[in-house]
């Protein structure tokens, strides 16, 4: 444990004084004493080590051995990665005479660029896949779980291989091939990870759509990639609540027309939750999954992929404008999600790994996918929500299936943490032994919760820091190696170097503690390659703003252990629920309806998504503003963006919103009235008319 070494049996006498299930207890009155207070804040600084049958057991098990690895990686990259890519396959290796990578990260220098494995060929698909039906043909790779508690189904590794290859077959009989792009918007059925991998098969590029965008969203995302072909289901169940999912393709697809983009074929699996025969068909483009795919050969041969072939794109949203493509390639991306699976979940043969995010988001893409396959671990793919058919449902799947490893966000922890402990601990979670924390900044609340209750204090957490345009875990804690500190994503993963930059000066922060915008030096293999269609946006995006650097977008703080503490994002993205969402989107969406002349969009704190949408609006000349009218503008919402982009509080500006002189939205102004802190609101003499803040004030709760 270097530096933080205080023997195992000072570590162990720290987590229990630490961590005493005392000092949450309350005075005789009911009220915490200060002294409590004391402790549980002390409690929540805590610093948590992992217990020793951990440690032992562990890839990574010491603070040394993580320092020696980390510095290998940034000072040896070659040597570092090349043991790691050797453990999988390529069809062609790499030049291993070459560099191992090349990249500008300068937009001084000429334009952005970042290239790894030069000269490798191989395939995603086959090392998630085909390797292990060869080697383990009967063993389990996917458990899927439906919304029902009744409905699962097993995918053995010899399964997964043969339906990829039907799929891939059809694809490829519809003229799909290497570089084509193909949108897949289905929900979480086994289904979903066979298209992304029958994609990586034959080189086709995936664009993924989470399937809870609106049609709007949806055929903007086929606008921009114009796919040949369409993969989706008849619809879904979210909880007791039917989704029907054929008909937004529908609608987005009739959108994309209307565009001059012409899908050629939808491929539709005959969802139990509405049967086909209720939905809409056109014949002319329309094919009903088991007619089409089932029927096909059972085999299919590997196209075999440079390494900086794209793999898959994935929308994202920004501060600004439409979500943008993010671009991922081959070679990188597989050694990136293979490398962060194994040693952040500490990977061992006999896991269960439940990764709770939808393959539409990112998360699902690295850790529902690729990166548990390719490491060949057992899936849970799980379709419902949460809290159906009651709250405990995540604790019964951890129980049916022995899971040990969970993965999920904050915003499910502080949702399950209000229906008590009684729901977790009538549950038999022994299995469990790590948990990691994704999408936003867990709290130390939060993450003692998640520790004591769901981990009974013997599972290590993991809160990984990372995004969708990094592909892979960034700054985490490596369970067995040293200390997790509650709320903090701790330090940087293996070639990942990132630093504190000042907003003001541009300048790096020296080292030690220090706050900042976080940047990141130099390239590490999953990062995205561009946006998709648009190399001057990726370049505007990620490295004009400090130049030199890859600007993350979020603000962060190092402390004198060198833990890093993500402070959320500092560019205008609103983090709900884990989602990001830009204010942009949501402000036009609003603007769309036709009596909304103007609207300004900012997050405010909120107990369970973290951050909630705080809608500023100003209704065209004679509009009366009515809890009607409220309803309409956040419905316009929901169908524009999709319903988890939805308003939480909607507020009107009658005489318009504070600007500056020059016109600009003082959006510092905006966010203070959201989380109510009035007095916080401060200098308003360089609004065009400070008055109008008054007015707002006035308005508020109408
Ligand atoms: C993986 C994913 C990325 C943004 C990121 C940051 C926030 C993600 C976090 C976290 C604090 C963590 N974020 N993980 N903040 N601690 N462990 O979520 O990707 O959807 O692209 O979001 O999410 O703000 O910049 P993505």
């Amino acid at each position: 444990f270097g530096n933080n070494d205080h023997g195992i049996a000072g570590r162990a006498r720290k987590y229990r004084v630490t961590l005493d299930p005392r000092m949450d207890s309350t005075s005789p009155t009911g009220e915490a004493s200060v002294h409590d207070d004391a402790m549980k804040e002390s409690a929540l600084n805590a610093t948590v080590y992992p217990p020793a049958s951990f440690v032992n057991n562990a890839h990574v098990s010491s603070l040394k051995q993580y320092n020696d690895m980390y510095r290998e990686s940034v000072d040896r990259p070659a040597k570092f990665w090349g043991k790691i890519a050797d453990e999988l396959y390529w069809h062609t290796p790499y030049d291993k005479s070459k560099p191992v990578h090349s990249f500008n990260f300068d937009v001084r220098k000429g334009p952005i660029s970042i290239s790894w494995f030069p000269g490798g060929k191989t395939n995603l698909c086959y090392n998630a896949v085909d390797r292990h039906a060869a080697s383990d043909p009967k063993g389990t790779a996917l458990l899927w779980e439906g919304n029902e508690t009744n409905q699962d189904e097993v995918v053995t590794w010899a399964q997964l291989k043969e339906r990829v290859c039907q799929l891939a077959n059809y694809l490829r009989s519809v003229g799909v091939g290497k570089g084509d792009n193909v949108t897949i918007y289905l929900p979480m059925v086994p289904h979903l990870v066979i298209s992304m991998l029958a994609c990586a098969r034959i080189g086709a590029v995936h664009s993924v759509v989470f399937a809870g965008f609106s049609a709007d969203a949806l055929a903007s995302r086929l606008v921009d990639s114009k796919p040949k072909v369409v993969l989706t289901s008849t619809g879904t169940m979210r909880g007791a609540k039917p989704i029907p999912i054929k008909k937004v393709v529908d609608a987005g697809i009739k959108l994309s027309k209307d565009k001059g983009v012409h899908v050629e074929r939808v491929v539709v699996y005959d969802h139990p939750a509405l049967p086909l025969a209720q939905c809409n068909w056109d014949e002319s483009i329309d094919a009903n999954w088991s007619d089409v795919v089932d029927t096909q050969p059972k085999d299919s041969p590997v196209e075999w992929m440079d390494s900086e072939d794209p793999l898959f794109r994935l929308y994202t949203s920004g501060s600004t404008g439409t979500p943008k493509g993010v671009l991922h390639t081959t070679g990188g991306y597989m050694v990136g999600t293979y490398a962060t699976f194994k040693y952040v979940f500490d990977h061992k043969p006999d896991d269960v790994f439940w990764c709770t995010a939808d393959a539409g988001w990112i998360t699902g893409h690295s850790y529902l996918a690729y990166g548990p396959l390719i490491a060949k671990a057992k899936c849970v793919v799980f379709e419902g929500v949460p809290t159906y058919p009651d709250a405990g449902r995540c604790w019964d799947i951890v129980d049916k299936y022995g899971v040990t490893v969970f993965y999920t966000a904050p915003t499910l922890i502080r949702s399950l943490i209000r229906f008590g402990d009684d729901v977790v601990n009538s549950r038999d979670l022994s299995t469990l032994r790590l948990l990691g924390s994704v999408g936003e900044p867990i709290n130390p609340e939060a993450w003692k919760w998640y520790h004591e209750v769901v981990g009974k204090r013997k599972c290590p957490i993991v809160d990984t820091w990372w995004q969708t345009e990094t592909g892979a875990h960034m700054i985490t804690p490596l369970p067995g190696a040293f200390a997790q500190k509650p709320g903090s994503a701790s330090r940087p993963f293996f070639g990942v170097v990132p630093t504190l930059v000042d907003s003001q000066t541009g300048k790096e922060l020296p080292p030690g503690p220090g706050e900042g915008v976080l940047c990141i030096k130099g390239a590490w293999p999953s990062m995205m390659r561009t946006v998709a269609g648009n190399h001057q946006r990726f370049e505007e995006t990620y490295f004009s703003t400090y130049p030199g650097f890859y600007f993350t977008g979020d603000g962060a703080r190092r402390d004198e252990d060198g833990y890093f503490w993500i402070t959320g994002r500092v560019d205008d993205v609103i983090n709900v629920s884990g989602h990001r969402i830009g204010t942009a989107e949501v402000e036009s969406a609003l603007v769309e309806h036709d009596k909304c002349a103007e609207a300004a969009v900012v997050g405010y704190e909120h107990d369970i998504k973290g951050q909630a949408i705080y809608a500023f609006v100003v209704m065209k000349e004679g509009v009366e503003f009515t809890a009607e009218m409220k309803k309409e503008l956040v419905m316009t919402v929901r169908s524009i963006v999709g319903a988890f982009a939805a308003p939480d509080t909607i507020h009107w500006c009658p005489t318009g919103l504070p600007k500056t002189r020059s016109g600009k939205i003082m959006r510092r102004i905006l966010r203070k009235i959201a989380a109510h802190e009035e007095d916080g609101i401060g200098d308003t003499s360089t609004l065009a008319d400070p008055a109008v803040v008054n007015t707002i004030l006035e308005w508020r709760g109408n």
